[in-house]
């Protein structure tokens, strides 16, 4: 090819934009062959979406991956068997598994107190390709708030195009103060729980917590035990559905977004003669709605190829 660069680029820049695709309510279980099965680590990407149909993928057409899983945990430092991992598994789903393996008198050394109050987490990030914009989003969870020895809870948070949070992370602290800041009950229009007992509901725009805290009885004595499962548990009852959607956290209809991130918690509340307490929670699905490409992307990747045959010159 024998075109001078600047009349190449000037024949990028005129060429019409590509229109946008939509798609509808593309659902995601995570059975798709794309995602396979096992442990996720760091960042991986997955091809799941026909960029040029916006129909969702059976097998890889070598177009580009339109969905990235972000994994990552915290652990605290003084608990010897803590442990916090996220995979996708073959009856579908992502799920974290998280918790203390060990009974707590081999998690601490000799002399640890009661609620030693030590947290772990456990976040799932889930974004997407340059060439996917996103104007709805929904999602479901199970077995986030499970009632047991020691605290599990969730935060979830939509993201927007840039991947920022829509307001700042809602605090919610340990389970003394959890239960003072919810008593009496925030003014959340879903999520009332017990008085004094923690709540779960959208504290700000964009959030969602699973956040019930009598899931969890007898804090500070050496024996805690099984109280309920939080009321959101698996997002029952939320604005009319059983699943995450926009309504839930205060976001219009049609919000451009980028992704959504969920983390879980476990503080442990265990007492000196608490055995292991081991949890899991299970992204079900997504669902989304948009467009592909975004109107920059054909720019972009004809940018790419001049830059490819300005190199091969
Ligand atoms: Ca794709
Ligand atoms: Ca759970
Ligand atoms: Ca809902
Ligand atoms: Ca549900």
């Amino acid at each position: 090819m024998n075109i001078p660069p600047h009349s190449f680029l000037a024949l990028v820049l005129t060429l019409p934009s590509q229109g946008q695709t939509p798609f509808t309510d593309l659902t995601f279980d995570f059975t798709e062959a794309a995602f396979g099965t096992g442990t996720l680590t760091g960042t991986q990407g997955y091809n799941v979406i026909n960029d040029t149909t916006g129909a969702k993928l059976t097998a890889d057409n070598g177009d580009l991956q339109d969905i990235f899983i972000t994994t990552s945990s915290s652990l605290p430092s003084n608990a010897t068997g803590a442990y916090a991992n996220a995979e996708t598994v073959a009856g579908g789903g992502l799920r974290s598994n998280h918790g203390y393996n060990n009974s707590f008198s081999s998690t601490y050394a000799t002399g640890a107190p009661d609620n030693p109050g030590s947290l772990l987490s456990s976040t799932i990030r889930i974004t997407f390709g340059n060439h996917v914009t996103l104007s709805n989003f929904e999602t479901d969870f199970r077995s986030l708030n499970t009632r047991g020895a020691t605290w599990e809870y969730a935060r979830l948070a939509y993201l927007k195009p840039d991947g920022s949070y829509f307001s700042s992370t809602p605090v919610i602290g340990d389970h003394a103060s959890w239960s003072s800041a919810t008593n009496p009950l925030p003014s959340w229009d879903i999520g009332d729980e017990t008085a004094g007992n923690g709540a779960s509901g959208s504290p700000s725009l964009g959030w969602f917590v699973t956040a019930a805290n009598d899931t969890v009885t007898g804090v500070g004595t050496s024996q805690t035990s099984s109280g309920g499962n939080g009321s959101k548990e698996a997002l029952t009852s939320t604005n009319g559905n059983s699943y995450l959607d926009y309504a839930d956290v205060g976001l219009a209809s049609g919000t451009a977004i980028g992704g959504f991130e969920w983390t879980v918690y476990v503080e442990d509340t265990r007492g000196s003669s608490n055995n292991p307490s081991r949890w899991t929670a299970t992204q079900e699905f997504i669902r989304v709605t948009g467009t592909v490409p975004e109107p920059s992307s054909t720019l972009l990747i004809a940018l790419a190829s001049l830059s490819v045959l300005r190199r091969r010159r």
